[in-house]
Formats: C-alpha cells, structure tokens, sequence
C-alpha cells in the first residue's frame, strides 16, 4: 500500500512537478523568447505589497497590491507604489551583488518585466518557464495570479491563459523571497550565501496544444535505452517518431507507446570521461519537432566496485559552489559553466560534485560535452525538519525537479538526497524515502548522500564509517577534514578506516582554507603552505585506504562567500577552501591534488 502512494506521488510529482505546471524541458528546441535582461524592482521588507496594514493578505482587486502595476489611473488617485527604470535589476542574477543595499538582505522584492505577445498559432498555449527563483516565487501576469513556486535552484513553469494575456504591455510580476524557515529546504542554517532574486533565465515557450512535456532517455545497467516521452494529452493515432541520424536509428510509434518504451540501438560508442560521445536525438510529432545531444553510459556498483560502462572507475573529483568567486556572485552563464568546469579539467578532474543544490542547466550541459562526471545534489543539508511530511514533500519536488530536467544528461551518474544530516531514527526513514523515490524516478543512475564519520572516543584515530542511511545508498560516501577541524594534518598518518559496509567508499568533501597570496610557514593557519600541507598528508592518506576507496571531491574547486565565516583577516565573510582562489588564482594546494590525480591510472 506505502509503495503504491509512493509511486503514484512520485509518478504524479514527474508528471506535474507536484504543485506548479508540467515541467516542460529543452527550451532551447522549442519556440521561445527570453525574457532576460533588465526587470524593474521593489523592495519589499515589510511586504506592504502583499498584505494589507491589518497583515491580510491584500485582495486581487486592491491597486496597492504590488501585483498590479502601481500605475494611478488618473491625478487623483494615490498609490503608494510603483515600477521604474530607476530600480532595476539584471534577470538571470542574484540581487544581492548587483546593489549593495542588498547584499545580506533577506526578504521580498518585487521584479516586473514587460513585453508584447501575439501567439503565432491561437491555438497554441504559452508558457512562463523559470530556471530557478530562490527561494518562494509568487507569479503574476497582467494582475492575475499563476501560482507559487519554493525551491531555488530548481525550474519551473506556469501557463499563461489566453483570458490573462494582452498583444501589447503584458506585465509580468514576481514576488521573490528568500527568507529561511525551519521547515524549508535547505532550513535556516547552511554554509553558503543566501542569494536571493531571479537567479536564471526566464522564457516564455510556446507550444501546440498537444505538446511533448518533458521526455528520457536513459541507458540501463542491460544497456537498453528506457525511453518515456510524456506529452500534454494523448490524441488517438498521434504518433511519435524517435530519430539518431548517426546510428540511422528509426523508431515510429503511437504517442501512448512512447509514454514506455525499451530501445535496443545498437553501435552505440559509450560516454565516458575519455570520449564523451553524445548523439543527436530527434523526437518529432505531427505538430513539434525536438533535438537534443544526449550520451549513453551505464553506471552499478558490484560489491565495493564501482564501474562505469562496465570498467572500474576512479573518481578524481571535486565540490563546486554554483558561484563565481572572481566576481562574488552566482554562476548563471554558460561562459560561467566554461571556467568552473575548465578549472576542474585543469586539476586534473574527471567528475565533479555540484554541492549542494542543483547547479544550473550550464553546468550539466557543460559538463556532457567536457567529459566530467557529475553528483548532483538537493539542498537536505544539516539539520533539517526531518519530522515534517511537508518538508518531506518538498524535498520530493526538489528531487524530482532535478532528475525530470536532467535525466537527459550523461554526465550525471550520482544522485544525492543530502549532506551531513545528522543520525536520527526520523532522520534515516526521511532520507530512505528520498532514496526510494530516487530509483522510482531513475533507476538507471546510482545514489548517494554525504554523510558524517562517527568516532569511538577516546580513539580518534579509527574513523567509523556506520551512518544507518549506508544500507540504502549505492555509494557510501562521507565527508572528513582530518587536520583542520581536529588537530593538525599529521593525523592522517594514524587514521584507520572502519567501514561497515561492502560498497564502494567514496570521500566527498576534505578541505582546509588558506588565503590566497598569504604565505607563511606550514603550520600557519590560513597560510596556502598549511593548505598544502594538508592537501599532502591527506592525499599520502588516501594512497592507503585500499581498493574499496573508489576517489574522492575535495572541498572544494574555489573560495565562495559565506555569512558563517567571519574571521576579520582571513575570511571576512568567505569560506576560503577553494583551491582557487576568490582573485581566480591557484592556490599551492591546488597542484598537491592535481599531482594526486596525474599519478592515478
Ligand atoms: C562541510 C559542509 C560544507 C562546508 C564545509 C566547510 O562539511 O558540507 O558545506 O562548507 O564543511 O567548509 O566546513
């Protein structure tokens, strides 16, 4: 009975992405018009705009509502608000490093954007797609209501109806808020900058009423292609034709069939890291016609051995903040994606945990084509409600918003339901259940989770690997820093490892700051040769651990902005672990690790 509501949310959630629209995916093969560029702003501290001086909600009606234009409809009338050329701010883009009285700021502002549309078709339906609004999206068009969307770094989107839309000044608003509960995902505490605002691009998509939703294709550990193409109504005799023209793979079928399909294509030249091989596919409908490059591996463990496409692999990672430290803002671009993932190539990376939170399409598509494994992640960081059905629900979302856009991508082989969630018996059926609906959502992919090390004190040398949540995980993956929030680096020569499990063992996060440009004697903290230093004995460290040991992603690629890390002169408000630095140099640690993953086979 459980896996049966399991299912059907699940299945319902990939369909519908729960609350919000069907999550339309590939915008970029579809009829689009960015809706990028400069958007007028309010900020809204008291939320003035959203509710009334009694704090009830204002009604649709209501010209002080921030939702209608703030335009008076002749001199008499007073309204208290309105949108300017004056206040704007750059859509996709956090709002906290485009003005400086929004740096630390934690609220509402209010965005508006306007544009003319007139729908080549008039039967076609229009949408309003998001990348990812951190962290509560409210949507407006024209003074009506489209909904709500929570999560930030997940897309979304909402139609448009044809009663709501003009051909000329439609005005779309957004309320953005990013303030943090308790039971939100991620909650109130997490080691990265809250930026705020609309974060990625924004389109409006136009569609045929009968359109192709969201669609997968994903190799099977059997190396059968699970195809499903989910469309927005299934007309009778539709049919749909599967094409990649470099293998003269055809495949024609009824639209219904296609909602299920197993694919065996044969000639397929696998993706790897070596040779990341993606092939143009076409799906084509009587009314649509979509191309993507997607790529083929398969991805299992076989006792402690990892393999990809049947061969062991070693992960040479690291973690990457969706940032760019050169100029302490969010990454959103593709140029963004280029130098994060180039500095990867360039340690010497084959894979890379995109912590702690789905990164933007960029880096996922980036990724594919440079040939870099990808964990991807949902914000279940630290402490969480773990006793809440509804903070369960939205992590749902948040997991099925992330595979639904990027179960397309080759490059994704892990995905993961958290980090560090401490041990708790509410804590483990929480992530359990995450994990269940992971391999419901993809069973080609394996899962993980960043977990703790548990130590028997006094003994602090043996370093017991025995979170619960091992059980359910395909990788057993924790996070230590060995040398840097205990003692000094040299610990690393003593360490055991006791790890209960007989899974591939996995380090997803070690790391020690270091200013960049301050140099000092190694056993100086925050000086690049303590860095480096602990880069050595950690790696010297790993050597050792043994076959189980299937790589690793330090933390982390470059230095990123953090309000927890307040030292006055050597943080200032940044978590300095990258090993680039906040000025985009390579710190002394950086060559220590690319040294490291040079010496692997
Ligand atoms: C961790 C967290 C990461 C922090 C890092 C640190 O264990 O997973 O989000 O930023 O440590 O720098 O302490």
């Amino acid at each position: 009975m459980k896996i049966i509501k399991l299912l059907s949310l699940v299945l319902f959630c990939h369909m519908q992405a729960w609350a919000v629209n069907p999550l339309i995916i590939n915008i970029e093969s579809r009829k689009y018009t960015s809706l990028n560029g400069e958007w007028q702003y309010i900020i809204d501290v008291f939320e003035t705009g959203y509710y009334n001086y009694k704090y009830i909600k204002r009604n649709d009606k209501d010209k002080q509502a921030f939702w209608n234009n703030g335009i008076p409809a002749d001199k008499t009338e007073r309204i208290e608000h309105g949108y300017v050329d004056k206040y704007v701010l750059k859509v996709p883009g956090d709002w906290n490093s485009q003005n400086p009285r929004l740096d630390l700021y934690e609220g509402t502002v209010w965005y508006k954007k306007s544009f003319d549309y007139i729908k080549s078709d008039k039967n076609n339906k229009l949408f309003v797609h998001f990348g990812a609004v951190n962290y509560k999206a409210n949507v407006f068009i024209n003074g009506k209501y489209l909904g709500e969307h929570k999560g930030g770094f997940t897309p979304f989107c909402f139609e448009i109806p044809d009663s709501s839309l003009l051909e000329k000044d439609n005005y779309l608003i957004v309320k953005a808020d990013n303030k943090r509960y308790a039971d939100e995902i991620p909650a109130l505490n997490f080691d990265w900058w809250n930026y705020g605002g609309i974060t990625r691009d924004v389109h409006l998509v136009e569609l045929p009423a009968v359109h192709i939703i969201n669609y997968q294709f994903a190799m099977q550990k059997d190396k059968t292609i699970t195809c499903k193409i989910n469309m927005s109504q299934y007309v009778e005799n539709e049919m749909v034709k599967i094409e990649i023209p470099a293998l003269k793979f055809v495949k024609i079928i009824k639209a219904k069939e296609a909602q299920n399909l197993s694919l065996k294509v044969p000639g397929i030249t696998l993706w790897s890291p070596e040779s990341p091989k993606l092939y143009q596919i076409i799906i084509t409908t009587s009314t649509e016609k979509i191309a993507d490059k997607i790529g083929f591996k398969t991805i299992e463990t076989r006792q402690t051995e990892l393999l990809l496409n049947g061969k062991p692999l070693f992960m040479k990672g690291i973690c990457i903040h969706e940032e760019l430290p050169t100029q302490g803002r969010r990454a959103y671009t593709k140029q963004d994606a280029v130098i994060l993932l180039n500095w990867a190539k360039d340690l010497g990376c084959n894979m890379v945990r995109l912590a702690h939170y789905p990164h933007n399409e960029h880096m996922t598509k980036v990724a594919d084509s440079l040939g870099l494994i990808v964990w991807s992640e949902i914000p279940v960081y630290w402490n969480i409600n773990f006793n809440n059905a509804e903070t369960l629900e939205k992590a749902n979302t948040q997991l099925a918003e992330m595979v639904t856009r990027d179960i397309n991508r080759a490059c994704v082989a892990i995905w993961s339901v958290g980090n560090e969630t401490p041990v708790s018996e509410q804590r483990t059926k929480f992530m359990a259940e995450l994990i269940k609906s992971t391999k419901i959502l993809d069973p080609s992919r394996l899962v993980s989770a960043a977990l703790e090390v548990h130590y028997n004190v006094p003994d602090w040398d043996t370093h017991i690997v025995n979170d619960p949540l091992g059980e359910y995980v395909d990788i057993v993956s924790i996070n230590e820093y060995n040398g840097w929030y205990g003692g000094l680096p040299t610990n690393c020569r003593t360490i055991k490892w006791d790890i209960k499990y007989k899974k591939p063992f996995f380090i997803s996060e070690t790391g020690a700051e270091a200013l960049g440009g301050f140099y000092a004697d190694s056993l100086t903290r925050w000086s690049e040769e303590y860095q480096e230093w602990y880069y050595t004995e950690q790696t010297e460290m790993m050597r050792k651990i043994g076959k189980q040991f299937v790589g690793c992603s330090p933390w982390i690629l470059a230095d990123f902005r953090s309000p927890k890390r307040l030292n006055p002169y050597y943080q200032e408000g940044w978590n300095n672990k990258g090993l680039v630095g906040h000025k985009g140099n390579k710190k002394k640690a950086f060559y220590v690790l690319k040294k490291y993953y040079e010496e692997i086979k």
